[in-house]
């Protein structure tokens, strides 16, 4: 049998090309987009992640589809920076419950010479556990970036979020450049880049199509692309926002499987409001990476038992660090096919 040619991977993308992408039939576009994945990864296997917001809300920045912002009325309680302690603490239940990777997010501009130290024996904390580790803490100066580089960053979580065009109605307190400058520092440190955008903004197809190809014409691809469908806050500028349409999204993560081939693209922010034939769609279509556990920085994320069932419906593999027990999984599952089973007696003898 002929061994299956590998989609290049290129840096050359017209927007044209990317246009012709967003115009094909549904299912041609999904066939295209899972044959492309089969090449590069492991077809039933989603890497799993999870977030902590050691630093939470008051963030000078507008980026107005953030609860964060101190700009606007959110509700949310603010904390400062989380003791290290704290955050290893949380970091070690995650390994427990499976994540590979910790997430640490920070609602700064940009982290300040005090708070490096703290941020940096975070990193080593987790690294000790065997873990990898992601930060987001905002722009970074070359040498900030190396100091984190350093201490043992994996990953530097820093968004696009939108194409170049539309970014100024989102964002004016940093710039579209700025963004790219704080990318090239943490590659030039060594560091892997894990960038992406959020989608339901309000943007239109152009813009995704922009978004998709500043990302894809990098000289190096982002190793991870999160896609984000925007999570709808009260108070934020885009919390009336119209809903985009799903298949839309799904379209937007294939075609950036397609223009991304070797890199894990994540599906993000916005699953509590997808369902899950949504949200298989969007492994289908590509999606390899997600979440795990309650929360994002702020907001709702399904509940870990949640994602564990709609895993095994799907037979998706995590990949685990070794360390779990299948025991403990299992006891979760079996806890979360009971609390179906009994909410749908409950709702069947409501109906009769
Ligand atoms: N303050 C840092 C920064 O912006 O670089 C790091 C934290 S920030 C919350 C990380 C990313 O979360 C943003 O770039 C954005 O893409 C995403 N995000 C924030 N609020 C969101 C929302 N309401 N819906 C979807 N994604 C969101
Ligand atoms: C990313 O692209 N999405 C994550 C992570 N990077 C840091 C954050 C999503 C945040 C959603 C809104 C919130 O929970 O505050
Ligand atoms: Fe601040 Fe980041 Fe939220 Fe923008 S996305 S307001 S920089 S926390």
């Amino acid at each position: 049998m002929q061994a299956l040619e590998k989609a290049p991977i290129r840096h050359d993308w017209t927007e044209e090309e990317v246009r012709e992408l967003f115009q094909m039939p549904f299912m041609d576009l999904m066939f295209k987009a899972q044959t492309v994945h089969r090449q590069y990864h492991k077809p039933n296997q989603v890497q799993v992640s999870t977030l902590c917001s050691i630093k939470t809300g008051a963030c000078p920045e507008d980026c107005k589809y953030c609860p964060q912002s101190a700009r606007y009325n959110t509700d949310l309680e603010t904390e400062r920076l989380m003791k290290v302690k704290a955050v290893l603490k949380e970091a070690a239940e995650a390994k427990a419950k499976g994540a590979t990777r910790f997430c640490m997010g920070a609602a700064w501009k940009s982290p300040r010479a005090k708070d490096m130290p703290y941020v940096l024996e975070m990193i080593r904390g987790v690294k000790e556990m065997g873990m990898e580790a992601c930060m987001t803490l905002g722009t970074l100066e070359s040498g900030q970036a190396q100091e984190l580089a350093d201490a043992g960053l994996d990953y530097y979580n820093h968004n696009l979020d939108t194409s170049p065009e539309f970014y100024g109605n989102i964002i004016t307190t940093r710039t579209y450049q700025d963004r790219l400058d704080t990318l090239s520092n943490v590659r030039e440190a060594g560091m892997k880049v894990c960038c992406g955008g959020i989608m339901g903004m309000g943007e239109n197809e152009r813009d995704r199509i922009g978004l998709l190809m500043t990302l894809a014409n990098m000289a190096d691809h982002p190793e991870s692309v999160p896609m984000n469908m925007l999570v709808k806050v009260e108070g934020t500028p885009l919390e009336n926002v119209d809903d985009l349409e799903p298949f839309d999204f799904i379209r937007t993560i294939a075609i950036a499987r397609i223009m991304m081939p070797a890199s894990a693209v994540r599906l993000s922010a916005g699953r509590t409001n997808m369902n899950e034939q949504m949200q298989a769609m969007c492994f289908m279509a590509g999606a390899n990476s997600i979440f795990y556990g309650e929360k994002l920085l702020t907001t709702e994320n399904p509940e870990a038992d949640a994602d564990m069932m709609l895993f095994r419906k799907l037979s998706i593999n995590s990949e685990q660090n070794e360390d779990v027990s299948d025991e403990a999984h299992e006891q979760a599952i079996l806890h979360n096919i009971q609390a179906e089973q009994d909410s749908k007696l409950f709702t069947d003898a409501a109906a009769s």
